[in-house]
């Protein structure tokens, strides 16, 4: 056989290895991930090439809070599948208005601007709250400046990652896009002081992700709230990874109550089966937009909005916050009660949790590995903390399951 007919082999029959040595060989190399190569999944649990069984404790970084292949998920996704997968927005389509209308009342706000990824999401909130600046608050043009935190992680465009404090993620990626401060994450009075006549936003996570799952203080956002509101500023919640009950609310802001102006959501929107992200918000800032002033291919498509609705159906239904409240709840307390030596610090929200290693432990990342030995998949943030987050309806049986071979591994 030709090289090419070697590799073309179908892939049923190769082994983790010869998976591994094709990614290798023909994948650009922008990930380092765990040796595994998923080919099955089913709720929290996923199966590799040779059927070996994991508990899936990352959830594709919280875009399956409903786990693998949820039966629901699945038959409205084959449903519209089968009647009707894309328009583009230069035609209506019977999913979207229904779609609107959901997530705006999921959202207690006025209107949606659907979009596909979270990086497009938060470019869509960085257009809005801009246009936003200058046709309503009367900023002078190319003037506008958005305040952004340090530690920040919001998507991976050339715009996004210029205000990241992450080399990594901006290494050779320049020239950037001005008009980003970055603030001290957490911090009201680094906030107050950023504050000028031409800031138009304020864009944070309510808890930091890939910062190192980072809370602020009590009281911060109720406080940011207030300080946006004085000084005419538009409060904007990356909700895309803490979003849809992930912290034990319908979002992360809820745990003060606060109502941002703009909710950018992703991830867990499209069901774990196909990217849906989308800002929503009210009617003075979304509403600056004209026909023809922004859009996208997929935004909005008919099998997109099919499926978030019936993710928005399920989170309801099942009431995944309070699950994710309660279980996130439990395991942090009994994950602390274990006393591992290891451990310098449990935190997070709902099933949201950040195991800070001491600096004897070093890296988080040989500790996740030693874990997948175990039979649990998750995933390093920053280098000393561990992040699991399972999907939201996991049993209590299989995140116990999950908490014994932490503690094993971590004491
Ligand atoms: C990667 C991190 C997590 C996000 C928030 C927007 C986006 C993300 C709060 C953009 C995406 C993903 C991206 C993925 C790994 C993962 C991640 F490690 F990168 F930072 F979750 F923490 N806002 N996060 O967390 O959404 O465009 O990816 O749909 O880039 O490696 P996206």
């Amino acid at each position: 056989m030709t090289q090419l007919q070697e590799h073309s082999t179908t892939s049923q029959n190769l082994g983790s290895d010869q998976h591994m040595d094709m990614v290798a060989r023909f994948s650009a190399n922008n990930y380092e991930p765990l040796p595994v190569v998923i080919a099955r999944g089913e709720g929290s649990w996923v199966w590799d090439v040779e059927g070996n069984k994991y508990l899936d404790c990352l959830s594709a970084y919280s875009a399956l809070n409903f786990g693998h292949s949820h039966p629901a998920i699945l038959d409205a996704f084959i449903e519209q599948a089968r009647k009707l997968t894309l328009t583009s927005r230069a035609f209506q389509n019977d999913q979207f208005g229904p779609f609107c209308e959901e997530l705006t009342q999921f959202c207690e706000m006025d209107l949606v601007l659907p979009m596909n990824t979270g990086a497009e999401a938060v470019e869509t909130a960085i257009k809005t709250a801009r246009k936003w600046g200058y046709k309503v608050k009367g900023v002078e043009d190319n003037k506008a400046q958005i305040i952004c935190c340090t530690g920040n992680f919001h998507g991976r465009t050339t715009t996004i990652v210029g205000f990241s404090d992450d080399p990594q993620t901006k290494d050779g990626f320049g020239p950037f896009t001005p008009g980003f401060p970055l603030v001290e994450y957490g911090s009201i009075d680094a906030l107050k002081a950023a504050i000028t006549p031409n800031t138009v936003a304020f864009l944070f996570e309510p808890i930091q992700g890939e910062g190192g799952v980072v809370v602020p203080p009590d009281g911060f956002l109720k406080e940011v709230r207030e300080l946006c509101t004085q000084h005419n500023i538009l409060m904007i919640a990356d909700e895309v990874q803490t979003g849809l009950a992930r912290t034990g609310r319908r979002f992360a802001v809820d745990h003060e109550n606060v109502k941002p102006d703009l909710v950018i959501l992703g991830k867990a929107l499209g069901g774990g089966v196909m990217p849906v992200s989308a800002v929503v918000g009210c009617k003075e800032a979304l509403g600056v937009f004209n026909p023809g002033d922004h859009g996208s291919t997929f935004g909005g498509n008919p099998l997109g909005c099919a499926v978030a609705r019936q993710a928005l159906r399920i989170l309801k239904e099942d009431d995944l916050a309070s699950q994710s409240d309660k279980k996130g709840q439990d395991f942090r307390d009994r994950l602390r009660a274990a006393n591992c030596s290891k451990i310098k610090e449990v935190r997070g929200k709902g099933l949201l949790i950040g195991i800070e290693m001491t600096p004897e432990a070093g890296a988080a990342k040989p500790w996740c590995k030693k874990l997948m030995g175990e039979g649990v998949l998750c995933k390093d943030t920053v280098e000393s903390v561990m992040r699991i987050a399972p999907p939201l309806n996991i049993s209590q049986a299989d995140l116990d399951w999950a908490l014994e071979r932490v503690i094993k591994i971590l004491s």
